[in-house]
Parts: structure tokens; C-alpha cells; sequence
């Protein structure tokens, strides 16, 4: 039902009069100062984060919208979530809910709403259970070694997400799988001002028993470690105590042992005390200096922790083996390149570590091949980023949501065609951008900005950002989504805001200004073989196994795919999968900058409401028609409009539609009946005939008021 009784603004963005930037944002902000969050466009959900915790989440609110059809209730997540839940168990049609918004707007709130909402509702009995326990309690273990505080968001996401809930025949949970994208590695190392470094060291330290902290040779105050105390240590409303217990807790209700728990908290430390340790220059035997470690201590307790003699360490990052086919040069390094190594290598054995969580959880939660499954994917994934400096990841993430956005025209309008089909109604072709230029650009096999990147990295003799640069500047001088101050000066005005190490990209939602520097080793994110060498030769079980390229025996001339090209490959394998899947969507909101309750900033909104591409999801979805309902409920609501149907009406749901319409006098231009439901082209004929139904429910109510007059 478009027009909930009590409703603020109007629920479905589709009936907006005038369809106008202006008229969009200021429903939005109606409905958000009236804590209405949800508002819909046709079948999306667009959510504003209300920074408050809202009474409508409860068992009460589930059970009554597992109850209802979609339009039947206030627009809510958990409509979103029943809609696709229902038809996968029911239509057998397997499922994608795409997340997507900036950082800070919900989207981590949102899929966790979407995945208790299903736990909800799916199967029963204590193997279900289980298994709905195992998926529930990946989500503390990932945020706690995949989020941060940032200054946007106390609780942030600094990976990408995707998961897929596998179902059987029933409906109930068999199990899943988790894939990760492009985790920030470099906030092991270094966090700006009023950030934090992943959540999992501060609670080690916090809520680890002395015990623990002893056998991981770790002191409790943070400000000891070099890699926790450049920012702040402690977030308002984070405990970081009990969330170390919700950890280790959920950890093994995923089926880790107490070994691999362990374990895992050994290699945490481990990345904590390399960060400790201290390089210095030195002057050597031949008179130049080199890097030594200057105290030992450090070292030595790192040794003891993973079983890996400190000698060897020690080489590993204060010398580098050249290898070639006759000889081994070994060279010394200086400290600023020691250094470099020794963060490199931090940030590698977290990252590994991280991946090797996620397949570990996966191992868990696997599910038989030899099964028949139905898949409900969850994606939770960084929404496109405009910083002031913008680098390669924000190049990798922007081309990820360029791709999401073809996905989502295209899906959109598939099903758009589609329900036209089902229903017999004739399609007409709708205009749209079609981003896929811009796609071209970034990733096409062979003359895409990420292929140019590769082959300059691979490229002999001296290369570097700036001939990555100029190789771009020459191939795309002409091309209509480019631009830099070269291609600038040749075709249009001189611009300022350029800078001379920049390209820009006139991405779908804006343009974004990208900055070389560091693309190419980024890109190249090459870990030098001295540093896994000497991880493997440690005794430790698991850090071993990270990094089983140091194996002499294993070790290849092959060179891993870059950053750039790894990603490109999974989003490729993402968007397959997508393709393959019914699309449902959250739109998440952010609405102020501060993380205050109620407080809504149009400037702010407006740009996301640009990015995420929201007018022109309505225009789509009204290009044809704006309005459809199934001919049951639609008689329900409008019957009294007609004396044919009310206040009886014995005939079938589609023959009270036609009276009821018929009588109306209405352009049969505005009208499609379909198998199964009418479809209304423009919103305002069907404000008409709600202000037909609000006169006439006037009408009727005068007149019962006459009536009870009269028996008095
Ligand atoms: P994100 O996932 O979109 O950001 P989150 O889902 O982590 O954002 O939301 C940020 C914070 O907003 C949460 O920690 C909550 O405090 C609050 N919040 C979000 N949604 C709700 C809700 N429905 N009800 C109450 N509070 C909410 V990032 O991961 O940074 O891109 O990388
Ligand atoms: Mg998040």
C-alpha cells in the first residue's frame, strides 16, 4: 500500500511530485525528523542512519513482517529481507542483497539486520540452530580484525564483504561462504589523528587475563606499542574488554580450536611487537652505514613467541638477497629501507592473517557440494569515496561501485522487462547512462587504465608513477571520461585544482581526482622473499603456513597477479555471481558527519543522493509505470469509489478493478491491466484517486454521523 495510514512524506519515492532533486531531499528529511528511516523506491530501500537505536527491531516487528507482502507495512529492512527470503524458499530463485552507501551510513547495521531477520524466520530444530550460530557469530570475529574507529564511523568496515547464505530445498540455513575485499593493511602500520588501528589489538591488550599477556610477552597499556599509540586508544561506547570475550566466545562457537584461538592471538601480538622494533643506523666493517636492530630484546621475546630464531629475523629485515642465475648478492639496507621492510612485513602477516580467518570460517560453515542449495549473497561493500587525496584504493573502490551501478541499471531494468512480460504488458525501451565507457576505461583487458598499470610495473628499465602517468595522458588524451593537466592544456581550460602527478575520471557519480604517487607500488605489493624466507624457517604452526612462498622448495620465479588485477578478478567473479542472483537493494544514508542523533544536513545528503544515482533509480523505475499492485489489494482500498463495489461486490478481484477505474473516466493512456495486478503510469493519477477515496471516506463518514443522529 503506497499510503500507510499515519504516514509521513510519501513511502515510495516512485509517487514524488515533482520528481526533482529538491522534492526528494526534502521527503527524506520529513520522514527522518518524523524517525520514518525507511523510505522505498518501488522495491529498493533507501535508509537513513538514525544514530539512535529505534524501537522497531524487536521480535514483534519481525513476526509482523513475516505476516504481511511488502507494500502492506512501513517501508523497513526487514520487508526487504522477507521479499527475498520468501522468494527464494518459495520461487526458488536465489537471491543477492546489495549494500551500498558511504562510510558511517549503515551498511554493516543494515546486512546485520538482514541476516538476524532471516536467522529469524528460516527452519527450526537444534542443527539449524547451529548452523544460524556459526553464521551470526562470524560477524564479531570479522569486525573485530576487520573494523576500526575511523573519523567517520567508530565501528568501521576496512574491508569489503560478501556473503552467501546457502538454504536447502526448505528453506533452512545449510551453511555459507565469506569472501573478502581489498582489506586497508596500511592502518596496521599508521593511523591518522582521531583513528584507531583495527579494534583486535585494543582488545587483546584490554580484555586478555594476565596470563595471556604474559605468554604473549604483551604489557596492558597500549601506549607502549608504536603502532597503537600515535592516535587515540579508547572510543566512547566500545568496550573493548567484553568485546575480547564476545570474540574468543564466538570464535568457538565457529568451531575454532583452543589451539587455533591460540594461535591466531600470537601472530596478533607478534604484528604489535615487530612494530616495536627499533632500527638504527650503524657504520659497517667496509665504512658505510647500515641498519642494525638496536635493542636486541625485542627480537629475542618475538622469537619466543613463534619459534623463529632471532639471527634470522634480524637479517631478514636489516639486509636484502639479490638472487641471480649464477650468483647471490647480499646488500645491506639502510634504515629507512629496514624500516620499510619491517612495516611491509607487519602489514603482510596481518593481512594473511586475516584471509586465513576468513577461510578458516568458511571451512566451518561450509556446505556439501553433492547438496542442491539456494543462495541468499549479502553484500556489505565501501560505497564510492571522494577524499581530498585520493590514491589507488580509492581508484579500486570507485571502479568497484562503477561496476555495482551497471549491475544495478541493468538488473533493474531486466526485471522491470521481465515483470512486463509476466504480466503481458508491452515494454518501451527506457533512456539511461550507460556507464559502461567508464568500466571500459578502468578495466579492459588490454588498453584499461589497471592493464596499463600492470604492464608499466612489469615493464624493464626505469619506470615509476610518473611514466605510469604519461603512459595514460597518451593513450587517453581523447577520451571522454579523462583528464589531466596534459590532455587539460591540449583541449580544454587550464585548470589549477589539477595537480601535475593527477588524472582525473568523470566517474557515473562525480569526478574524482586520482593521484599517482604510490600507484605503482601499491600495485605491485611485492614482500621481499628475505621476509617470508624467514617467516616459514619460525616453528609456529600457523604464521608458517602464511607464508608457505618461503618455502625453498616451493618458491617460484612466478610472480604473484598484482593488487590491481586480483581485484579486478574478483569483482569480475562478484559480478557474475551477481548477475546470477535477483537483485534487492539498501541505499544507506549518512545524514550528518557528527554521528548525532536527528540532525540532517541537505549538503551532506545531496551528494550521496547524487553518488548512490537515487533519481535516476526513480526515473527508471516510473519510466514505464509508477505504480503497480495486485488487483486484490488495489479493489480493497478503491471499492468504495464505486457503486458497483461497494458496499458489495461478489465478481472477481480484476472485474471490481475495471468497474471501479471504468467509472473513473480516466485516460486509458494511464492504465495497463496485467495478469495479475493494474499498472498506473503517472503518480498523480494515483493521488487522484486517493483524493477520491479520502472525499469519499468523508462522505461516508457524514453521513454514518446523520444516521446516528437519526436513532437518536
Ligand atoms: P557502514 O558500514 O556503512 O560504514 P555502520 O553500519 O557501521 O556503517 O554504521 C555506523 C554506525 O551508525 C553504527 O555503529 C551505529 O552506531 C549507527 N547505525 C547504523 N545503522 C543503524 C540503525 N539502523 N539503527 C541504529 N544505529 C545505526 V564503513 O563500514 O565505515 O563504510 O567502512
Ligand atoms: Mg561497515
Amino acid at each position: 500500500m503506497p499510503f500507510m495510514e499515519g504516514s509521513v512524506g510519501v513511502e515510495d519515492l516512485v509517487l514524488l511530485e515533482p520528481l526533482e532533486e529538491a522534492s526528494l531531499l526534502k521527503n527524506l528529511r520529513l520522514r527522518y525528523e518524523n524517525k520514518e528511516i525507511y523510505t522505498y523506491i518501488g522495491n529498493v530501500v533507501v535508509s537513513v542512519n538514525p544514530y539512535q537505536q529505534l524501537p522497531i527491531y524487536g521480535p514483534e516487528f519481525i513476526a509482523k513482517y513475516r505476516d504481511y507482502t511488502f507494500y502492506e507495512l512501513k517501508p523497513h529492512i526487514y520487508a526487504l529481507a522477507n521479499v527475498a527470503y520468501q522468494s527464494l524458499r518459495d520461487r526458488d530463485r536465489d537471491q543477492c542483497i546489495l549494500i551500498t552507501g558511504e562510510s558511517g551510513a549503515g551498511k554493516t547495521e543494515a546486512s546485520k539486520l538482514v541476516m538476524s531477520y532471516v536467522a529469524a524466520v528460516c527452519g527450526k530444530g537444534e542443527q539449524v540452530n547451529s548452523v544460524k550460530e556459526q553464521l551470526l557469530q562470524s560477524n564479531p570475529v570479522l569486525e573485530a580484525f576487520g573494523n576500526a574507529k575511523t573519523i567517520r564511523n567508530n565501528n568501521s568496515s576496512r574491508f569489503g564483504k560478501y556473503m552467501d547464505i546457502e538454504f536447502d530445498f526448505k528453506g533452512s540455513p545449510l551453511g555459507g561462504v565469506i569472501t573478502n575485499y581489498l582489506l586497508e593493511k596500511s592502518r596496521v602500520v599508521k593511523q591518522l589523528k582521531g583513528e584507531r588501528n583495527f579494534h583486535i589489538f585494543y582488545q587483546l591488550l584490554a580484555g586478555a587475563d594476565a596470563e595471556l599477556l604474559k605468554t604473549l610477552k604483551l604489557e596492558r597499556d597500549t601506549s607502549g606499542y608504536s603502532y597503537l599509540n600515535q592516535a587515540v586508544s579508547s572510543v566512547d561506547g566500545i568496550d573493548d574488554a567484553s568485546n575480547f570475550r564476545a570474540v574468543q566466545n564466538a570464535m568457538t562457537v565457529i568451531g575454532f580450536s583452543k589451539e587455533e584461538i591460540q594461535q591466531v592471538l600470537e601472530v596478533t601480538a607478534l604484528v604489535l611487537k615487530l612494530g616495536n622494533v627499533e632500527l638504527t643506523d650503524e657504520f659497517q666493517s667496509n665504512g658505510i652505514p647500515g641498519s642494525v636492530i638496536h635493542d636486541g630484546r625485542g627480537v629475542q621475546e618475538i622469537g619466543k613467541i613463534v619459534g623463529l630464531k632471532s639471527e634470522v629475523l634480524e637479517r631478514a629485515l636489516c639486509s636484502r638477497t639479490m638472487e641471480t642465475a649464477k650468483e647471490k648478492v647480499v646488500t645491506v639496507l639502510n634504515v629507512t629501507q629496514a624500516q620499510y621492510a619491517r612495516d611491509a612485513l607487519a602489514k603482510n602477516i596481518y593481512s594473511r592473517l586475516f584471509d586465513w580467518l576468513i577461510n578458516r570460517i568458511n571451512e566451518s560453515i561450509k556446505v556439501g557440494t553433492g547438496e542442491k542449495k539456494k543462495v541468499m549473497g549479502v553484500l556489505d561493500i565501501y560505497g564510492f569515496e571522494i577524499l581530498e587525496d585520493n590514491s589507488f584504493e580509492q581508484f579500486v573502490i570507485n571502479y568497484c561501485n562503477e561496476k555495482l551501478q551497471q549491475v544495478f541499471i541493468e538488473l533493474t531494468l531486466k526485471e522491470e522487462q521481465e515483470e512486463y512480460k509476466r504480466e503481458g504488458i508491452p515494454w518501451t525501451k527506457v533512456d539511461y547512462f550507460d556507464n559502461g565507457i567508464i568500466c571500459n576505461l578502468i578495466e579492459h583487458n588490454q588498453r584499461g587504465i589497471l592493464a596499463m598499470l600492470d604492464e608499466e610495473c612489469l615493464r624493464p628499465g626505469v619506470v615509476s608513477d610518473s611514466t605510469f602517468l604519461a603512459k595514460l595522458n597518451q593513450l587517453f588524451s581523447k577520451h571522454s571520461h579523462y583528464e589531466s593537466k596534459v590532455t587539460q592544456n591540449a583541449q580544454h581550460q587550464y585548470d589549477r585544482s589539477m595537480g601535475l602527478s593527477c588524472f582525473r575520471i568523470c566517474h557515473y557519480a562525480g569526478k574524482v581526482m586520482y593521484n599517482v604517487t604510490g600507484f605503482m607500488d601499491k600495485n605491485n605489493d611485492l614482500l621481499f622473499r628475505d621476509l617470508s624466507q624467514a617467516m616459514w624457517k619460525a616453528q609456529h604452526p600457523l604464521l608458517r603456513s602464511l607464508f608457505s612462498e618461503g618455502d625453498p622448495k616451493q618458491a617460484s620465479l612466478k610472480r604473484p597477479p598484482t593488487a590491481g588485477a586480483q581485484f579486478k578478478s574478483s569483482v569480475a567473479i562478484l559480478m557474475k555471481s551477481l548477475y546470477a542472483k535477483n537483485p534487492n537493494y539498501i541505499r544507506c544514508i549518512k545524514p550528518n558527519e557528527y554521528q548525532h542523533r536527528g540532525q540532517f544536513s541537505s549538503e551532506l545528503v545531496v551528494v550521496q543522493v547524487r553518488y548512490l544515482g537515487l533519481l535516476e533509480n526513480v526515473r527508471v523505475r516510473r519510466a514505464g509505470y509508477a505504480h503497480r499492485q495486485v488487483y486484490k489489494s488495489f479493489l480493497e482500498r478503491y471499492r468504495l469509489l464505486s457503486r458497483s463495489t461497494w458496499p458489495h461486490w461478489n465478481g472477481g478481484d480484476r472485474e471490481g478493478v475495471e468497474k471501479v477505474l471504468g467509472e473513473l473516466s480516466l485516460s486509458s493512456e494511464e492504465l495497463a491491466f496485467g495478469k495479475t495486478k493494474i499498472f498506473i503510469r503517472s503518480p498523480k493519477t494515483l493521488f487522484y484517486l486517493e483524493e477520491q477515496r479520502r472525499l469519499r471516506l468523508q462522505q461516508l463518514a457524514t453521513l454514518i454521523q446523520k444516521i446516528y443522529r437519526g436513532w437518536r
